[in-house]
C-alpha cells in the first residue's frame, strides 16, 4: 500500500499532538516555505498561504499504520489532467537542496531535471495535488526507538534538508522508512519515478536520493517493491510448504538474487517454462526479465534475500523470508 495518505481534498481538520510527531510543528514549517519560497522565488501567492488548514488529526489506524506525522507538501506547476506537474516538482526540490547543501552535493548525469523527457512518474503512482497539501510520513522502524529530538537532528544532518526541505521529499514520494541506517548513509528512494535517459521504449531505473560523507547525492536506487532494506516487504512460509516466487527486474542491469537458507530451482524465465532442472541459491535475472523460481523451505528461521552486487545490496537491494516451524 501507498505510505501516503492524500489528506487534501478530505476536509479533516483538528490538531496534531505536536508531541508524538517527529516533524517540526505546523507553524514551523509554514514558515520555512515562505523563507525557501522567497529565496528560491518560486512565486507562490501569499493567498495560497493564509488559506492554509490546519494538519490533519493522526487516527489511532493510521498510528498503528506507523504514521507518526504530517508533512507540509507543495505540488508545483501543472501536468495538463489536473495534478501538479511531478518533474517540475522534482527540478525545483533538487535545485532548492543544491543551494542549501552549497556544493555538497553529486548528480549523476543520468537523472537529469533539465531532460524532462527522460523522466516521469512511474505507471499507477498517485498524481501529485497541485498547490499546498498536508500528508502523513512515517519514519521507518529504525527510527522507532529514537526521541522525536533525535530524529529531527538525524534529517537535518543527513540531509541538509529538515523540515524545510521536505518538498525534497515530495518529490520521493518517500516516508523516511527508507533512511539508511547501515554506515550512516542514508539513502532515499525517489521511488515514484523512473528515469531512461535513453528513451523509455526499453529499460528504465527509479532515482535514488542518498547522503554519504555529508554530500548529498542523486543517482540510482535498487529497490524491492520499491521499497528498501529495512523496509522492504517481507515474505512469511511455513516449513515443508512449497513456494513460487517470482523476481521482476523493471531495470536495466543485471541482478544475481540470493536467498538464504532455501535452495531453489528455476521454473520459468519470463513466463516460459525454463528447462534448468538443477537446484541452486542464486539466480542471474537480466534487464527486464522475470524469473520464477520454486522451492521447499526446509530451515526454519529469518533469512535474508538480496541481490548478490554488494552495492545494490548495500544501497537497500535486501530483504527477509521468515520461515516458521
Ligand atoms: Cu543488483
Amino acid at each position: 500500500m501507498s505510505a501516503f495518505v492524500w489528506l487534501q481534498k478530505l476536509g479533516l481538520t483538528g490538531r496534531l499532538n505536536e508531541k508524538d510527531t517527529v516533524f517540526l510543528p505546523a507553524s514551523e514549517q509554514i514558515k520555512a516555505w515562505r523563507k525557501a519560497n522567497h529565496k528560491m522565488e518560486w512565486g507562490i501567492l501569499p493567498d495560497e498561504f493564509d488559506v492554509l488548514e490546519d494538519p490533519p488529526l493522526i487516527s489511532p489506524e493510521d498510528r498503528r499504520q506507523g504514521f507518526n506525522g504530517a508533512v507540509l507538501f507543495y505540488g508545483f506547476g501543472d501536468d495538463g489532467s489536473g495534478s501538479a506537474d511531478a518533474v517540475l516538482s522534482g527540478k525545483l526540490a533538487w535545485e532548492y537542496a543544491c543551494k542549501r547543501r552549497n556544493r555538497k552535493t553529486w548528480q549523476c548525469e543520468y537523472v537529469d531535471f533539465q531532460r524532462p523527457e527522460d523522466i516521469r512518474l512511474r505507471s499507477g503512482a498517485p498524481g501529485r495535488p497541485r498547490g499546498f497539501y498536508w500528508a502523513f510520513l512515517h519514519t521507518g522502524e529504525r527510527n522507532i526507538h529514537l526521541t522525536v529530538s533525535q530524529v529531527r537532528k538525524k534529517l537535518e544532518t543527513n540531509t541538509g534538508c529538515a523540515s524545510e526541505g521536505f518538498q525534497l521529499l515530495a518529490v520521493s514520494h518517500t516516508h523516511f522508512t527508507n533512511l539508511m541506517t547501515a554506515r550512516k548513509m542514508p539513502f532515499m528512494a525517489l521511488a515514484d519515478y523512473d528515469v531512461a535517459p535513453h528513451g523509455f521504449n526499453d529499460f528504465y531505473d527509479a532515482p535514488q536520493l542518498f547522503c554519504s560523507n555529508h554530500v548529498l547525492g542523486l543517482g540510482i536506487g535498487w529497490t524491492m517493491n520499491r521499497k528498501l532494506w529495512p523496509d522492504a516487504d517481507k515474505a512469511a512460509y511455513r516449513l515443508g510448504e512449497p513456494q513460487k516466487v517470482t523476481f521482476k527486474n523493471s531495470s536495466s542491469r543485471l541482478h544475481p538474487m540470493h536467498i538464504h537458507g532455501v535452495f531453489f530451482r528455476v521454473l520459468e524465465r519470463n513466463g516460459k517454462k525454463a528447462a534448468e532442472p538443477f537446484t541452486r541459491d542464486t539466480v542471474l535475472v537480466g534487464p527486464r526479465e522475470s524469473v520464477t523460481i520454486g522451492f521447499v523451505p526446509e530451515h526454519p528461521g529469518i533469512w535474508l534475500t538480496h541481490c548478490h552486487i554488494q552495492e545494490h545490496a548495500e544501497a537497500g537491494m535486501m530483504t527477509t523470508i521468515d520461515v516458521a516451524n
